[in-house]
């Protein structure tokens, strides 16, 4: 009768399991014999420090792109203003990095810089804002938000406030020329040419900073302007536009409805104070999603050329289960 099967092979199993022992031969492969995982060098061209979101997505890309995780990251801080963007990505082309990463401050302007980065055969990933490019083969793909989304959303609960005599708003625009601007700008404008009881009572630039914020609404109310709702491009212009309505007697959120856009842990704790009435998401976590474009290109694999990333807003129903396990 035949022995069973692991009978028969025991002998034979023994004498392997002896001599991987006896010779060290492990199943893993000595690690002279795995190859050096490539290095890959990333420039990226950062636009500045302006808002809480921009340092979140700092954190976000220099978390994603570290040593730990096989990169090499070059980051260049072009403090809002594009014509720095553009010598990075210059210098970035003279080093010879592997992948230029570009968060644009503005959408035209690119098509030049872009042109060489193509020539030395050095892929340009954008994320964030758009660029405007005669040819988008300058780019090999985008992540980044739809800005024009988000202001439709903070539209639709603009049209739910029961204002007996109708909204007076202040608008602070962000950077003008850049895509959030321009799409959470146009949103506001299809609002206001659809409601007759709308108003725009004043409409300028924060640059997407506190301090401009607060400047703008403390001259505002200085020179006595009446006005019910802030419709402010971001955060942190919301932040100095609430400290100027203090400042002032004011109570956001009562006197004033304030409307906000990126959704940052700070501006949930307003929100969940009833200081400002909606915040709409704009995630700034784009580091996996660059790392994960990234290691696709090792691959031969293409990414798809534009990814919008999937947002929420926040209201008076906030909890503050839900703020503490927010991300950013
Ligand atoms: C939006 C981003 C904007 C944020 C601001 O994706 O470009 O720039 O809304 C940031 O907070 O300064």
């Amino acid at each position: 009768m035949l022995r069973p099967l692991k009978r028969r092979l025991l002998p034979g199993i023994l004498a392997l399991c002896l001599l991987s022992l006896l010779t060290g031969c492990t199943r893993s492969a000595s690690p002279a014999l795995t190859p050096a995982a490539r290095i890959i060098t990333v420039g990226f061209s950062q636009v500045g420090a302006e808002s809480d979101w921009r340092n979140a997505n700092t954190r976000s890309m220099t978390e994603a792109l570290s040593e730990e995780n096989g990169y090499r990251l070059i980051l260049s801080d072009a403090q809002n203003k594009q014509e720095r963007q553009i010598t990075a990505i210059r210098n970035f082309i003279q080093m010879g990095v592997d992948y230029i990463v570009l968060a644009p401050t503005n959408e035209t302007g690119w098509d030049t810089v872009l042109t060489e980065a193509r020539a030395a055969g050095i892929p340009v990933i954008v994320v964030d804002r758009m660029i405007e490019v005669a040819d988008d083969s300058l780019y090999t793909c985008w992540v980044g938000s739809d800005f024009r989304k988000e202001g439709r959303n903070a539209v639709r609960f603009m049209e739910g406030l029961n204002a007996q005599d109708g909204l007076r708003i202040v608008h602070l625009q962000g950077n003008l020329g850049s895509s959030a601007q321009i799409g959470r700008t146009a949103a506001l404008d299809e609002g206001l040419a659809a409601h007759d009881s709308w108003q725009l009572v004043y409409r300028g630039a924060g640059d997407f900073t506190q301090a401009k914020g607060q400047e703008i609404v403390n001259d505002l109310l200085d020179a006595g302007l009446d006005f019910n709702v802030i419709y402010s491009e971001n955060d942190n212009m919301a932040f100095g536009a609430i400290a100027a309505l203090k400042a002032h007697g004011l109570v956001p959120g009562v006197d004033v409805t304030i409307i906000s856009f990126d959704a940052g842990r700070r501006a949930l704790e307003m929100t969940l104070a009833g200081e400002i009435s909606f915040d709409m998401e704009c995630n700034p976590l784009h580091g996996p999603r660059v790392d994960n474009i990234i290691r696709q290109l090792e691959e031969g694999i293409q990414p798809p050329k534009l990814t919008f990333v999937s947002e929420t807003s926040f209201d008076a129903t906030i909890t503050r289960e839900v703020l503490e396990q927010r991300p950013y």
